[in-house]
């Protein structure tokens, strides 16, 4: 007869095998979240002290680590998207602007995206909201844009509804145009104003969330893992959001972002030519004193977006998936709130590359950590492969950072690049200096940020430099592929 100590002992050892087992066939589900046009105004990121974002700081409390030195790829969607989504850089495949589509790209258009690559893998892809940038397809006119990426997803699914500004007249925030400015106010436009009604469950954004929400509440996606993208649409233009999130930040009580007004005159051409001015949308909130207000709209449609990320995460939090689900949330670039004298994004400097990347590993990230190393969202592809056990693809051009994961403190500073939306046109930042090459100009810049975090003085006629230059310059691609075939207009 056995005895009772050995029983349990070979109970306790079947139970760890089979929990093993499961362990094993149970790949990772994946939540993969993408916010539009949001930089680094988070409180867990310290881009703005004022910015109210509990939802996404609770995240951080809840192991979701802070990558405080994350880089888009590009800084506008199209490009940017573009090569996270196919983990290979834009002067690879020529996809630099909003109107290059990635499938009119010869060599884009056979690259096996990150949705995709999982889909094969076994994994059920689905996606509501964007991810892709939109672009219209034979047939379609005027804004129609029918192409949104749907094919790179087992099942897709387009957010309906949403609702306007309280406003009929345009633009909703009186800011007139500067003499001699066109400007036609369509829904990029830039402004911004309350809805016509007070509430966040009809936007199109809290659908979207609403919806991921029940899917994980109430699917198993027939036993599969599942890889689940979601789009959050803003805070890209326009800031049109309910008035409660305006009333959260009032109008005297908002700081502006330090600027320097001479910023703009030591980034010059090779014929000593200044190659920058103000953006019209700036000289317009100048000229009229709406500067706060524009900062203001930008908060207020942060912490809705903030509400959105909320019931996303609660939907997971109370879904048997909690425990399985590896969260990775990323906004596609930053964003200038007059810095350098502009409102948007586009150009290469610091707060248009930054972005807030998120990454929660259940068990493994730790709660309440910020980590520094220097990582690029082109580096998702390869990273999510890793950790979900999927064979690498050769073709990524990122490196995994799933050790820095593990490790958070670990050393991880590879210098990381940022193309422009021309050829050519080039960011390469190692964690100190930023190095910034318009090879069509023959502009450069240099800065160091551990004094200048602004980027305000341009070091590059400094000889002293001379070295550094050099070595950042070794990481900027020799040749650039030509833009790939543009949408028509
Ligand atoms: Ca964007
Ligand atoms: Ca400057």
């Amino acid at each position: 007869m056995r005895r009772p100590a050995f029983i349990v002992i070979q109970l306790l050892l079947s139970i760890f095998a089979t929990g093993m087992v499961q362990a094993e066939s149970q790949k990772p589900n994946v939540l993969f979240v993408a916010i539009d046009d949001l930089n680094d105004w988070v409180g867990c990121f310290g881009g703005n002290p004022q910015v109210k974002t509990p939802n996404l700081d609770k995240l951080a409390a809840e192991g979701g680590l802070v990558m405080t030195n994350a880089y888009a790829p590009a800084t506008v969607c199209c490009p940017s998207r573009s090569a996270l989504l196919t983990g290979v850089h834009a002067h690879k495949t020529g996809v630099y602007g909003n109107k290059n589509n990635l499938k009119n790209a010869p060599k884009a258009k056979d690259l096996v995206t990150l949705p995709e690559y999982f889909s094969q893998h076994g994994y059920h892809a689905l996606s509501m909201g964007k991810i892709f940038h939109k672009h219209p397809l034979p047939g379609d006119t005027g804004n129609k844009k029918s192409d949104a990426g749907q094919w790179a997803f087992d099942e897709y699914h387009k957010t309906l509804g949403g609702i306007g500004p309280a406003s009929k007249k345009r633009p909703v925030n009186g800011l007139p145009n500067l003499p001699g400015e066109k400007v036609s106010y369509h829904y990029h436009a830039f402004d911004w104003g309350p809805t016509a009604e007070n509430d966040e469950t009809k936007m199109l954004d809290y659908r979207t969330a609403s919806w991921a929400a029940e899917q994980l509440k109430t699917r198993d996606f027939d036993g599969k893992p599942f890889f689940m993208a979601i789009g959050i649409s803003k805070p890209h233009l326009t800031w049109y959001v309910p008035q409660k999130y305006f009333d959260m930040y009032p109008l005297d009580e908002i700081v502006l972002p330090k600027t320097l007004a001479t910023d703009l005159d030591d980034i010059l051409d090779r014929n000593g030519k200044r190659i920058y001015s103000p953006s019209a949308s700036w000289l317009r909130a100048e000229k009229y004193g709406k500067h706060k207000e524009a900062v203001q709209a930008y908060l207020a449609t942060i912490t809705f977006v903030d509400d959105c990320i909320g019931v996303l995460l609660d939907g997971l939090a109370g879904s048997k998936h909690a425990d399985n689900t590896i969260v990775m949330l990323w906004g596609d670039h930053g964003w200038f709130l007059s810095e350098k004298q502009r409102y948007g994004k586009t150009q290469l400097w610091q707060e248009s590359c930054r972005v807030p990347l998120m990454v929660k590993v259940p068990g493994v990230t730790p709660k309440n950590k910020q980590c520094m190393g220097l990582v690029n969202l082109i580096d998702m592809y390869p990273t999510l492969v890793e950790l979900c056990g999927l064979p690498e693809n050769s073709v990524n051009d990122g490196h995994s950072f799933a050790p820095l994961l593990r490790d958070p403190n670990m050393q991880w500073n590879h210098p990381t690049l940022t193309n422009g939306c021309l050829p050519g046109f080039y960011r390469v930042y190692d964690g100190r200096y930023s190095y910034i090459s318009n090879r069509q100009r023959g502009a450069e810049e240099l800065y160091d940020h551990r004094d200048d975090p602004m980027e305000w003085t341009n070091l590059i006629g400094n000889s002293e430099h001379d070295g550094i230059k050099s070595r950042l310059k070794a990481f900027v691609p020799k040749t650039d592929e030509p833009k790939s075939p543009e949408n028509p207009d």
